[in-house]
């Protein structure tokens, strides 16, 4: 008993004063189950189809927030990196934010197809990368490659493929905004998880930070991609409902 109140105090002590990824990963925590919360109670000031999107957010940040809390156990417990707790979480939320651009798209056509190879996509970027993260120092840069093909899918097809053929001929103002901004996620936001990969020793930037700031990389990425596309999804079912709401009156 004794012993694990001094274990909680050093840990404390870690995360108020020294070290910026324990820190990362308590405020990781904390946002992450408070927009969960906020979503999840949001869906009653939306209307009808919009309900749903905004339950897979709240799916997606509470889903994170569990792996957050474990990941940031194991962190301060073993000061490695949770690599596959990481790797556990983005395999269910990633999906998910797949069936985000699904659901944005059903309205105005979108097939289980092309949902499907989204996940797929998806997926080959997660196992690739996760055997890039764990295979060492000779072959992460090319399961880092391979990890990048499946990305680039999922770019292609939000700029060019399926989803940005429905979302132009939909003619929808609001969907063109929120795809504009989701384009501007999966680009940017994206990319900084491909950056924090290689940092990983023998990577394009080994050297360039410690290894351990990988997790900073994640956690920033995570919180901006998980929150920050949310919210977009969030603002623009308000702005739709309202609309609603007044063609109705
Ligand atoms: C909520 C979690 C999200 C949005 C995770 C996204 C992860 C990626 C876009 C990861 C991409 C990677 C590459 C493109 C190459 C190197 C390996 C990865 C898995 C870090």
């Amino acid at each position: 008993m004794n012993f694990t109140i001094a274990a909680d105090l050093v840990n404390l002590d870690r995360i108020i004063n020294a070290d910026p990824i324990a820190i990362t990963f308590f405020i990781g925590y904390m946002a992450m189950f408070a927009s969960a919360v906020f979503f999840f109670v949001e869906r009653g000031s939306v209307e009808g189809k919009w309900k749903m999107s905004l339950l897979v957010s709240g799916l997606i940040t509470g889903i994170a927030a569990v792996h957050y809390y474990y990941m940031r156990d194991f962190y301060l417990a073993t000061g490695e990196s949770p690599t596959a707790f990481r790797y556990v979480d983005w395999t269910l939320t990633v999906p998910l934010m797949c069936v985000e651009f699904y659901l944005l798209t059903k309205p105005f056509g979108a097939k289980g197809s092309t949902l499907f190879k989204l996940i797929l996509a998806s997926l080959v970027m997660l196992v690739t990368g996760f055997i890039g993260e764990t295979s060492g120092i000779e072959s992460n840069v090319m399961w880092g490659i391979l990890s990048t093909v499946g990305y680039l899918y999922i770019v292609y097809e939000v700029f060019a493929g399926d989803v940005a053929k429905l979302a132009k001929a939909s003619n929808s103002e609001a969907l063109g905004r929120a795809m504009f901004l989701l384009k501007i996620f999966i680009t940017l936001g994206w990319s900084i998880y491909p950056i924090g990969y290689m940092v990983l020793p023998g990577n394009l930037l080994s050297g360039a930070f410690e290894v351990s700031s990988i997790d900073l990389f994640y956690n920033l990425a995570d919180a901006i991609n998980k929150i920050g596309f949310g919210l977009v999804i969030y603002s623009v079912a308000i702005a739709e409902t309202a609309k609603a709401k007044a063609a109705k009156a």
